[in-house]
Formats: structure tokens, C-alpha cells, sequence
């Protein structure tokens, strides 16, 4: 399978194949824990895959054998937030998080290690979560002085039920990835060779359906658990489909022709 580079940047890679991006953080020397850089680059390739048409599903992975993500960079850990080279404290992976949850297109964490911390959050939010065999899930906030009481905690108990998202917060344990399998915080585990091929193969499938009804399965499903700003979302998608009814381009012809519209010809369903 030929991967080809969309973009360069430091800290993560961002390729395409047939339809999908991935994107991969790359610090395997520090686990691919996350800077506010990477993050900000994260942001930006979300966007592009946002934006691109020829774009249809993203993966999210890290690089090597040993980690997905081991969270926020614990040599960056300031006072207010991880500090990047501009010298301010951000925790801007929040806006990640975000993004992967408001993109209408389905989002795969391809996880190929450890899933740590803010990394571990990271996987949760995608909407798909395929991880190889060795992969190992958990949070660590509380024993290093951290927390995600957002998506990381609300989300994750939607997941897996309130008692054990308020066990793996609580006692900070590591998972194997079958028993990640066992409380549903993962689809699959499939052997580390397999990986890719696996979540190529269920991209592949999903893009063998009608991407708008997968949009529209996404914002619903989202929109159940993210108050106005998901319902916000799901009307941002019913207003894009209205625009595109006749009735709905009657009005603006009517404004732009300085006449009353009629609406008398659409049809009224009941
Ligand atoms: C990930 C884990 C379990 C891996 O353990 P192991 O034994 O395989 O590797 P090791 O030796 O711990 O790590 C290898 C190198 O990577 C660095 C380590 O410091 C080590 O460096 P050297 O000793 O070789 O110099 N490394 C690993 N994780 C790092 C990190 N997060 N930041 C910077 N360097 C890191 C084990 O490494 C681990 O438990 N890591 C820490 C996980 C963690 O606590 N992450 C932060 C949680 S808080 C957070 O992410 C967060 C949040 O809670 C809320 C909002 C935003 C972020």
C-alpha cells in the first residue's frame, strides 16, 4: 500500500491512500506523547481533512510499535497548560478532541500501543477504535497531576458505563487490549501485523456507503450527548440539505427578484 504525503510537518505525519488520510503523531521517542505544537498541527491537518473532498475517512495512529499516545508532554508541563516554543501554556488538545468529534466524516483511532492519559482520550473520541494485540489503555491523570473531566470522563463512561470510567480514573490501572475489547472501548484487536490492513479494510467498507447518511448518523449520534453544540451541529446539517430543496432556493430568488415567494409548489409531506 502506497502512502503519499499530503503535508509536512514536525511533529506528525500526514499521508493519503484511496480515499483515506492518516495521521500520525511521530515522537516515538517520548511515547508520541503531544506538545502544543503537535497539537496545533494536529488541528491543522483535521482541517484539511475537513475541507478535502477526495478526503472520505482519517486515521489516527502514532508511529512505531510502542505507543498510540502517551498524552500531554510531561517535559512541557507548565504552570496553566503544556508550554510549546512560543512560550505560552495551552491545553489546546481539547480543540482536538472537538474537531475529531465534529468532523462529519468517520474518524478511526488505529491504536498500535499505549493509549495513555490524553492519548488514551484521544482514541476515545475517535469514533472507531481498531488496536493490535499489545496495545494498553488508561488514564493516569490523578497520579501525575492531570485530569480530563470532559469528552475524557463524560464520553468515556457513555462508553463503557459509569462504574468503570470512575475505575479507570480512580485507580489509574493499565488494560490489555482484550479487555479493552471485553468493556467496549474498543471495536476489534487484531495482531500488530494486521493493524493497518484491518482498519483499511473497515474504511474501506464504510466508504462503500452513502457518506451523507454516515454524516448525518454521526451528528445524530453525537448530538444526543453534546447539548446545543451538538444539536447545533445536526441543524448545521438539516440547514445544508434545505439549501439544497428548490423551496429553499425559491426564497432567495424571490428576496433577489424584489418578489413575494411561492412556496405553493413544494411539497408538504405529512
Ligand atoms: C506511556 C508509558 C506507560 C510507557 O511506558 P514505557 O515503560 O514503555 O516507556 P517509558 O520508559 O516510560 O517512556 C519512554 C520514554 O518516553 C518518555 C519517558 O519519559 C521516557 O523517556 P526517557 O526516560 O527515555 O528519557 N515519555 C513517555 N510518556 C511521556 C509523556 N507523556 N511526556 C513526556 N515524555 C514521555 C509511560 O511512559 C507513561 O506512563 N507515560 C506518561 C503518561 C502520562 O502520564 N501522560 C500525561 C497524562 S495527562 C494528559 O495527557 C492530559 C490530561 O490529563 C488532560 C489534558 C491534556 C493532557
Amino acid at each position: 500500500r502506497e502512502w503519499k504525503t499530503i503535508k509536512e510537518y514536525k511533529d506528525i505525519l500526514f499521508d493519503y491512500y484511496n480515499g483515506i488520510a492518516k495521521i500520525t503523531i511521530n515522537r516515538p521517542r517520548y511515547r508520541n506523547a503531544f506538545t502544543p505544537d503537535t497539537t496545533m498541527e494536529l488541528s491543522n491537518a483535521l482541517l484539511y481533512c475537513r475541507e478535502c473532498p477526495d478526503i472520505n475517512v482519517i486515521v489516527l495512529t502514532g508511529a512505531g510499535d510502542k505507543a498510540f499516545c502517551s498524552g500531554g508532554d510531561m517535559h512541557v508541563k507548565g504552570h496553566g497548560g503544556y508550554v510549546g516554543t512560543d512560550g505560552v501554556p495551552r491545553l489546546n488538545i481539547l480543540d482536538v478532541q472537538k474537531q475529531i468529534r465534529s468532523i462529519p466524516k468517520p474518524v478511526i483511532a488505529m491504536v498500535n500501543g499505549y493509549a495513555i492519559g490524553g492519548g488514551h482520550v484521544l482514541h476515545v473520541v475517535c469514533d472507531l477504535s481498531i488496536a493490535s494485540e499489545n496495545a494498553i489503555f488508561g488514564q493516569t491523570g490523578p497520579r501525575v497531576g492531570s485530569f480530563d473531566a470532559g469528552f475524557g470522563a463524560s464520553y468515556l463512561a457513555r462508553v463503557v458505563g459509569q462504574k468503570k470510567a470512575r475505575e479507570i480514573w480512580f485507580l489509574c490501572r493499565q488494560y490489555s487490549a482484550q479487555e479493552a475489547l471485553e468493556m467496549g472501548l474498543v471495536n476489534k484487536v487484531v495482531p500488530f501485523d494486521r493493524l493497518e490492513d484491518e482498519v483499511v479494510e473497515w474504511a474501506e467498507t464504510m466508504m462503500q456507503h452513502s457518506p451523507l447518511a454516515l454524516r448525518m448518523i454521526k451528528a445524530g449520534l453525537n448530538a444526543e450527548l453534546d447539548g446545543q453544540a451538538g444539536i447545533q451541529e445536526l441543524a448545521g446539517d438539516a440547514t445544508m440539505l434545505y439549501y439544497m430543496t428548490d423551496e429553499a432556493q425559491e426564497g432567495g430568488k424571490a428576496f433577489l427578484e424584489k418578489r413575494k415567494p411561492d412556496w405553493s409548489k413544494y411539497p408538504k409531506l405529512p
